[in-house]
């Protein structure tokens, strides 16, 4: 039996994908309302093909409890958030699973760790808490919300483990579901590279996102020079936008900074760059309301709250950064609505395009939802600052940048 531990964005699909996939499951989570949410056969949140695989999952028996079983094979996918003082990982929600299950397994029992955690983390927190003969793992997960399903089935997967034995069961449970590559490794290389794929895309992101300043400042088109910057063979420079969200990569390369301060200089300097991307919208709000003749700032409303587009994972989202920002300087909450969103998360927060749309002079898109892309019609009376560059061109669009090009006058 696998028992999977903590379902969230990681533990749920990959439970659910274990158990469709023919393996005896277990799914706990140490929060009632999810597990209750389970059993009522409800969706704790929203991923393409979740809910098929939930129901094909259902009738291979997968069960959802608060309490950790006796199993072979215990797959912990909880969060590791990082201290903000120290920048380090915090291994608490690790160290507590990891805890329970040692209370209850048997001799022997492998126990996964997928939560992304920093080179050496598991060797410092979880080893010297053995008490029995317990087989640890480390199989980072690598899944992007929004194709979740997909890349389960088919990314690479790395696999750390102290002996071919551990390697080779975790490989055979692995490819019950994962036709991608497995590759085995000794745990701290695998925490390492998945820490490092992350950093990657980070230093990436913040590059567009400091071209997009520069050529703000120097009156140039960010998108045409990117877009023609990577009509070569090796140039690949991705969107600048409005700020990095998510529980991954505005989290992870912190811990290389906490780890080796001194030595990641480019990796500190990109998560400067993306967290000063809200306070730069802020800055364009405000030039755009200046140059529009936009007074108060009630007429300006921020459209979207997720991190990222078509999803329903708020956290860490540039609009929470850019609203927490406005708070800091004492400003009134702009009016904010999110497709995705049904429950109040913030202050002034609508649950219709059209309720958000009344009265607003000015419509910020922090999130390019499919919604807004379809329904960009209803924008024709307003200003607008399209921080992903997703919508039509027209006269009353402004870009993230200022540009003096012919597609785009502002
Ligand atoms: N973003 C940009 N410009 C871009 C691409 C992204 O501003 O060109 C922003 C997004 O809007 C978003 C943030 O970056 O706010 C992160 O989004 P993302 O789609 O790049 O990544 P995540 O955080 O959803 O998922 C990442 C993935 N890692 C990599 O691509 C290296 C995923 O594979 C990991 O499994 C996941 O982190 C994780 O859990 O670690």
């Amino acid at each position: 039996m696998i028992n999977v531990i903590g379902l969230g964005y990681i533990g749920l699909p990959t439970a659910l994908m274990l158990a469709a996939s023919g393996n005896d499951v277990l799914g706990t989570d140490i929060n009632e309302a999810v597990i209750a949410a389970l059993r009522r056969r409800e969706l704790p949140f929203f991923e393409t093909g979740l809910t098929e695989l939930f129901a094909k999952a259902r009738h291979k028996g997968i069960r959802f409890s608060l309490d950790l079983e006796n199993a072979g094979i215990y797959i912990i996918a909880v969060p590791t958030p990082y201290d903000s003082q120290s920048k380090k990982v915090d291994m608490s929600f690790v160290i507590a699973a990891f805890e329970g299950i040692q209370n209850i397994c048997p001799e022997n029992a492998i126990v996964v760790i997928e939560s992304t955690v920093s080179p050496g983390s598991i060797d410092r927190a979880i080893r010297p808490l053995l008490s029995k003969n317990i087989r640890l793992a480390h199989a980072p997960e690598r899944i992007i919300p929004g194709n979740m399903l997909f890349e389960l089935c088919n990314n690479a997967r790395i696999i750390g483990a102290d002996d071919s034995d551990t390697e080779y069961t975790l490989k055979e449970l692995y490819s019950s579901f994962c036709t991608g590559e497995i590759i085995p490794t000794d745990i701290k290389t695998a925490e390492m590279t998945k820490v490092v794929e992350n950093t990657y895309r980070d230093i990436n992101i913040a590059f567009a996102n400091e071209l997009a300043k520069i050529c703000h400042y120097g009156g140039m088109d960010v998108y045409e020079i990117i877009r023609m910057a990577n009509k070569h063979p090796r140039v690949n420079i991705l969107q600048p936008g409005p700020g990095v969200g998510g529980h991954c990569i505005a989290v992870d390369p912190w811990f290389l900074v906490g780890d080796y301060p001194g030595l990641a200089n480019i990796v500190l300097a990109a998560r400067k760059i993306n967290d000063s991307m809200p306070e730069f919208v802020l800055e364009r709000i405000r030039e755009i309301m200046k140059l529009e003749n936009i007074k108060d700032p009630r007429q300006v409303g921020l459209y979207g709250l997720t991190y990222k587009d078509n999803i329903d994972d708020t956290r860490q989202s540039p609009t929470l950064q850019l609203l927490a920002c406005m708070r800091e300087h004492l400003a009134p909450a702009l009016k904010c609505y999110d497709p995705k969103i049904k429950e109040r998360i913030v202050e002034n927060q609508c649950f219709s395009l059209k309720d958000f749309l009344s009265g607003l002079d000015m419509i910020v898109i922090m999130t390019a939802h499919d919604e807004i892309i379809e329904q960009y019609r209803h924008l024709h009376d307003k200003i607008v600052l399209d921080t992903h560059n997703a919508l039509p061109k027209g006269n009353n669009v402004y870009a993230l940048t200022r540009s003096l090009t012919a597609s785009c006058q502002k």
